[in-house]
């Protein structure tokens, strides 16, 4: 009985996570909003820590064009836990110093994912406004190991 559920919990929840961003309207973020499923260009991030020291996102650099959904698939690749979120510069330093308040801090915001080494992950986003924004790992330490990058959206 308990098996089931937590089961039914686990579906619940990812599901309510997608449809909160369905809506147009009301609170938007600064970047956009998550989207739904649909046909859509999809990029590829690799999150890994490298043998002289660095950990690393690839590309490390993302551009968008304003109005475009994508899907992005995040592949942590390393042999430690990493995340993906995309923010502005000022609410990633925020998190940021959250994070090394409360290292074990769990968010589950639907502009970021978390990974487990081998896991795979994905964020649908609409990136609706223009401005210069920045992808990150927040883990304490990480990103002072490398693991940030810019993240432009430019007027279509
Ligand atoms: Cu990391």
């Amino acid at each position: 009985m308990r098996s089931i559920l937590l089961a039914a919990a686990a579906v619940i929840v990812p599901t309510l996570a997608i449809a909160a961003g369905n809506h147009s309207g009301g609170h938007g973020h600064p970047m956009g909003e998550p989207a739904s499923d649909g046909d859509m260009k999809t990029v590829e991030v690799v999150m890994k820590e490298t043998e002289d020291g660095p950990m690393v996102f690839e590309p490390g650099e993302l551009s968008f064009s304003a109005g475009e959904t994508i899907r992005l698939v995040i592949i942590n690749k390393g042999e430690l836990e990493h995340e993906f979120v995309m923010d502005t510069v000022q609410n990633n330093a925020e998190h940021k110093e959250l994070m090394e308040k409360f290292p074990e801090m769990e968010h589950d915001d639907p502009n970021s994912v978390r990974l487990q080494p081998g896991e795979t992950g994905e964020i649908l986003w609409t990136f609706e406004n223009a401005g210069q924004f920045e992808f990150a790992c927040l883990m304490v330490g990480h990103y002072e190991s490398g693991m940030h990058g810019p993240l432009n959206v430019t007027k279509s």
